[in-house]
Parts: C-alpha cells; structure tokens; sequence
C-alpha cells in the first residue's frame, strides 16, 4: 500500500485529468472495467461551477510523437457533476480525486466547499493550469497567484489538496513553494504546454480554440526535469506525469522524486496502457531501491 495524503491507493498508478473517461468506459466494458480497473486512483475530468460546451471544433491536432488538444472543459457544471457524474465515479473500486477549476475565487471557493461535503470524494485537484480557457491566462503561471487561490480555499475542506501545476510557468518550483505554503497537500505536474497547429489549407490556426495544449511523449524530457526540480523543492508528495508510455519511464519519474505517476495520453492510443505499465513497473522497483539508498 502507498500513502497519498493520508489516503492509502494500493499502487501509484493514476490517470491525468481528462484523458480517461471512466463513465464512458463502464458503458463500453460493463463490470469488467471495475474487476480490471486500470488505475490505483481515479482523477475526473476538470469541472466549473457553470456548465461549459466546451471549445469549438477541431479539438485535436496530432504531432510527431505527440498531441494538441483544445477541449475547453466541457462539462455539466457543479451541480450536473454532483448530480449525475459524481454517484457514478462513486462506484469505481478505487479512492476518487475531483479536479476543479474557477475563473474566480469565490467560483473556486463555491467548487471546493460543494465537492468538499460529499463522503465519496478522497481528495480534490485544483486545476490552476489548464492552457485553453478564453482568457488566455494561467493562474498557475504565477506564485503568487497560485498562492492566494490556496489560500482561499484552504480553510473550506479538510480533504487533500491537489495543486496541478502548468509547465507553462517561468520556474514551476517556485510555483510549488509558494502553494506548499499556502497549504497544499501534494503537487501534480505537468498540464499540457501551449502549442499551436496552422490549418494546412491556409494561414490561420487549425484549432478552434486558437492554441491548444500539447501532451504525449514529445512533452516528456520536460516533464521529468520538471519534477525532478519540483520534487527536490518541495515536502510534499509529487505526482509526475507527462508523456509516460512504458513502465520504464514510468520509473524515470519516481526516481526523479515523485511519489506517483500519472498516464495520459497514452490512455486514448491504448486504453489498457495503465495496466499494462502497472503490471511491468515491478521489474524497476530495483532501480528505485538503488535510487532511495543512494539519496538517503
Ligand atoms: O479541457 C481542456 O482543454 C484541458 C484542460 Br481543463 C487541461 O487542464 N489541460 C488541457 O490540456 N486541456
């Protein structure tokens, strides 16, 4: 058994935010996705306090050995989530992680204390990071920013939190330090990095959103140093996620310092990924061993 902020997962095997859709899963695999369930925890899809339809299409763009996407955050809104997704998500054999994201504090604050009352949810994830909103702007980006969203909503919950961090920040250890103190509970990185695709017909960006996030194995040499960085700078537990496509780089991460791993895209080009790297990752538990003793 792992420790992940005093809720016990029985592996450190987690999906990112968004990149599976375990109600849809259910429908497809029935039971069996629950007697087989791929992950140690399962982190839902980011939602807001109103209903959002999401970013116009296309959504995605494919690079070499990588992805753009521009979703938007689609979805039902707190109160569809509580409502109809949440007793779903209830039912999965492992703890549950709600992410949320407001466009204020007081919409983060409303987020936080509604997700915060209801028994089935173990921790919550507080998206600062997600790269496709109108705005444009990242409140992860910057640590005192990051630092005064914690702060507003820490006393509301004795849950977990969760601070997902965005690479797309000048130096994302001082972002780290900066939710540590203001009382955070774990730290998870990377969000995806702003990129952009051009429409092949013409001149203008392919994507409906204008920009979108890239992920997958491109992001991944970023991703590690990032939480290498993190990990170092922080007491916290580190989530480390960002382009882990085999067990082998699943362990590159916990080596670097973090406590879990999360797979993400890796899930949409195959869907049993996460068991598949669970299932090898003992083979480098050695490699970690040697890792420990050697950082004392
Ligand atoms: O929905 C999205 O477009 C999205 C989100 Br919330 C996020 O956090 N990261 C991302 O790459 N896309």
């Amino acid at each position: 058994m792992l420790d992940l902020c005093g809720v016990e997962l029985a592996g450190p095997v987690l999906n990112g935010s968004g990149t599976f859709d375990a109600i849809a899963a259910r429908r497809a695999f029935g039971d069996a996705l629950l007697e087989r369930f791929p992950f140690d925890a399962f982190v839902s899809k980011t939602i807001t306090l109103a209903p959002r339809e999401g970013n116009p299409p296309p959504r995605l763009w494919e690079t070499p050995a990588g992805l753009i996407n521009s979703i938007g955050l689609p979805n039902k809104g707190l109160e569809g989530f509580l409502r109809s997704d949440l007793p779903q998500l209830a039912q999965l054999p492992v703890p549950l992680i709600v992410s949320v994201m407001g466009f204020s504090h007081k919409e983060l604050a409303s987020l936080v204390a509604r997700v915060s009352e209801r028994d089935e949810v173990g921790l919550i994830e507080l998206n600062v990071s997600c790269p496709n909103v109108e705005s444009g702007l990242i409140m992860g980006a910057d640590p005192a920013e990051t630092a005064r969203a914690v702060e507003a909503v820490r006393p509301l919950t004795t849950k977990p939190l969760i601070v997902k961090l965005t690479p797309n920040a000048t130096e994302p250890a001082a972002v780290a330090r900066c939710a540590q103190e203001a009382g955070a509970d774990a730290i998870s990185l990377i969000n995806t990095l702003k990129g952009m695709a051009l429409d092949p017909r013409g001149s203008g960006p392919w994507l409906g959103g204008g920009t979108g996030g890239l992920s997958g194995p491109a992001v991944r040499a970023v991703a590690l140093a990032q939480v290498h960085s993190v990990a170092r700078s922080v007491e916290l537990p580190v989530i480390g996620m960002g382009g882990i496509a085999t067990a082998a780089q699943a362990a590159d991460f916990l080596a670097a310092g973090a406590r879990c791993i999360a797979i993400g895209t890796e899930s949409f080009r195959d869907p049993g990924a996460a068991r598949r790297i669970a299932a090898d990752l003992g083979e480098h538990f050695h490699r970690l061993d040697m890792h420990r003793t050697r950082s004392g």
